[in-house]
């Protein structure tokens, strides 16, 4: 059993706060605040989160080394940060002892109590996080957006808030039992993460725990994974084909285009700038997520019509000699390698050349043979595992391996002719050439710009 964070008993317990990277600093500042007792501790002997801490708070006792020699003795809860494994023997160690382990969201839901919009998925939290927040703020809301979207959750807690939107991992959520009634969305799941999860199985149950004590929950009814997650709170679903259907037959009364709820038109389809149907059934994810939060339509249609995408996914950066350049480094796994193509492609024209490699993940990477066999002209493969993709796809295709995205990226610069589009949709992360996808895609824009003696603050939409 769980013990509250908020009981009085909680400020007799002695913490231990596991991983000192952003969220284990968000919690070494919640635990001081909250006035428990606690000590820090980090698998790495130097990390800039101690060098902060050891700065911050002079006084409060940090751990540093292999976790094999840390003692549990005396320790009543660890506040796990997302990073650490739930096999990590010392999480094992402490499951036999009996110690409970909570993570930021019990500490987030002991404090918070506006409304709180919580998505999860393999593909789009970002995307579909950023929105619901731009919509809550052309509200006029005072509105709190984060979690694995870059600013710990902790952070955004303040009493003023009217609205938290949360966007939550797989494994931020891997031990979380209760959402405190929040408004629950997951958007898609594919398989993504089983280095860490081990099973597809421990993904999509640590995935759907986010609808657990949820007040009301938004499934994808075209999702076959999400759709067939069994529920307990009041659901709802959001589908891209039913708006499609409708669409296709207000096209035939050439009508406008438009997605719309029972009491209004929300959004005119040629006000929407971003680009693909995996982004369309983003918007429609957090329309219906406004929706159940009370926003209103004029909110949804001004931040709608408004939202140029986030930087790193499908972002076009450049139009030279009528080639497209186009930075998709956020793509780590298949499926969003297969949106990318299916958003840039039109019918058999072959007109994409795809850079595609980096740290596979143990994905699979034959579902993708098809749609490269119709949309894209030549892989260039990068990266540690570029010969383990290779022997996935269709021998049929024309690829070619590369050492490093640097060599591949040049090739595709001097391949490209009018009408090609270049896009890099690597769906594997980065941490085998970069620190981060963020990393990857500002070096990878920077090359295309210095070849083509271009300006890097001229961007196209
Ligand atoms: N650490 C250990 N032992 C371990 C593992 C990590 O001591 O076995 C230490 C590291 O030495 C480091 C610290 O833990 O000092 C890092 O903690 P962390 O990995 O939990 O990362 P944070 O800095 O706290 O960032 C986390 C999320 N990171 C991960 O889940 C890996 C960030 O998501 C998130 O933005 C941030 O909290 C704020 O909520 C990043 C991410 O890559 C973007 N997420 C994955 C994804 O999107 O696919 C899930
Ligand atoms: P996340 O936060 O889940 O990683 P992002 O919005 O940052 O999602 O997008 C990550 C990658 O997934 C990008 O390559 C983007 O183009 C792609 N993507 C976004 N939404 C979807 C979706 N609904 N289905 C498939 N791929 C998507």
């Amino acid at each position: 059993m769980k013990i509250g964070i908020d009981s009085q008993k909680a400020k007799t317990l002695n913490y231990l706060i596991l991983g000192l990277g952003k969220t284990g600093l968000s919690m070494v500042t919640f635990c001081v605040r909250e006035g428990l007792n606690f000590i820090a501790a980090d698998s790495r002997e130097t990390t800039p989160g101690i060098e902060l801490l050891k700065n911050k708070y002079p006084n409060i006792k940090i751990y540093s080394g292999s976790f094999s020699n840390l003692k549990l003795e005396g320790i009543d809860i660890i506040l796990k940060s997302p990073g650490i494994n739930l096999y990590d023997p010392i999480i094992q160690r402490a499951i036999e002892q009996g110690i409970n382990i909570l993570t930021e969201i019990d500490l987030f839901f002991s404090k918070v109590r506006a409304p709180v919009v919580a998505i999860t998925g393999s593909n789009g939290k970002s995307t579909v996080t950023t929105l619901v927040g731009l919509v809550a703020e052309s509200e006029g809301l005072n509105v709190g957006v984060g979690g694995n979207l870059g600013k710990p959750m902790l952070e955004l807690i303040n009493s003023s808030r009217d609205l938290y939107v949360l966007e939550l991992s797989s494994y931020q959520l891997e031990l979380v039992d209760d959402m405190h009634g929040a408004i629950s969305c997951i958007l898609n799941i594919t398989p993504d993460h089983i280095d860490r999860h081990k099973t597809i199985q421990n993904y999509i149950a640590s995935k759907s725990n986010i609808l657990q004590g949820a007040s009301l929950t938004l499934l994808n009814k075209d999702d076959s994974v999400v759709s067939s997650i069994k529920i307990n709170a009041e659901n709802q679903y959001f589908s891209l084909s039913d708006v499609k259907k409708n669409l296709s037959s207000m096209d035939a009364k050439n009508s406008n285009c438009h997605i719309s709820f029972e009491d209004g038109t929300i959004v005119i389809l040629d006000d929407i700038i971003l680009t693909g149907d995996h982004n369309l059934r983003n918007i429609v994810a957090a329309l219906k997520l406004c929706k159940l939060a009370g926003l209103s339509n004029e909110s949804m249609h001004r931040a709608i019509s408004a939202f140029r995408g986030l930087p790193h996914r499908c972002e076009k950066f450049l139009l030279d000699k009528n080639i497209e350049f186009i930075n998709d480094s956020k793509s780590t796994n298949v499926a969003s390698t297969k949106a990318a193509i299916e958003a840039h492609s039109e019918g058999n024209d072959k007109s994409i050349i795809l850079l595609l490699g980096g740290l596979d993940k143990g994905q699979d990477f034959s579902p993708l043979n098809d749609i490269l066999g119709l949309a894209v002209k030549k892989i260039l493969l990068f990266g540690k595992d570029a010969g383990s993709i290779k022997a996935q796809l269709s021998q049929s295709l024309s690829c070619e391996i590369f050492d490093s995205l640097k060599q591949a990226t040049i090739k595709s610069c001097n391949l490209a002719s009018s009408g090609d589009k270049v896009l890099l949709s690597p769906g594997c992360s980065s941490f085998d050439e970069f620190i981060s996808y963020e990393h990857r895609g500002d070096f990878f824009k920077d090359l295309i710009f210095n070849f083509f003696n271009k300006d890097s603050q001229k961007k196209v939409s």
